[in-house]
């Protein structure tokens, strides 16, 4: 019995750590609606931070900066499960269930700048950081034009 348990309670976190992905569940619209726009509050956080220090607002402190790139990277792969069928609302604009390749492809870009930016972050080196921060915003900006009610 309890090697039983023990293999089914294993198999079971084997299985979860391979799906590699975080589930979301969402029951109402507003639910999802608020899921992913509080993971753009938090990313539009950290990567304000960093644009502060690209504009020379700030002081550049590497670890910090890095910290905030981190961030940054690791919450852009959240906010695509909360848009599935039935959540429209919020600022979303109805091209996003319309057109899903092409919003598909404009979150394929953004997630790959900020990888990008990460990147540079942790090497310390302010210029890359810099080119790598305005490559990211304009993908921010490109969706925001595309799939953002103004
Ligand atoms: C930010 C932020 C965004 C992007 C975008 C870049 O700091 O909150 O949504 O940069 O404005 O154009």
């Amino acid at each position: 019995m309890k090697i039983k348990a023990i293999i089914s309670t294993s198999l079971a976190a084997i299985l979860l750590a391979s799906a590699g992905v975080v589930f979301a569940q969402f029951q109402k619209a507003e639910d999802a609606i608020k899921y992913r726009q509080s993971v753009f509050t938090v990313m539009a956080n950290s990567f304000g931070k960093i644009g502060a220090v690209v504009k020379g607002e700030a002081p550049y402190n590497k670890d910090e900066l890095a910290k905030n790139a981190a961030i940054v990277a690791m919450m852009s792969s959240l906010p695509w499960q909360a848009f599935g069928t039935g959540t429209e609302g919020g600022k979303a604009q109805s091209d996003i269930w319309s057109d899903q390749a092409k919003f598909k492809s404009a979150q394929d870009k953004m997630q790959l700048a900020v990888a990008n930016l990460n990147t540079a972050a942790q090497s310390g080196d302010l210029e890359s950081i810099k080119k790598a921060f305005g490559a990211a915003g304009q993908t921010c900006k490109g969706c925001h034009d595309d799939f953002r009610k103004k």
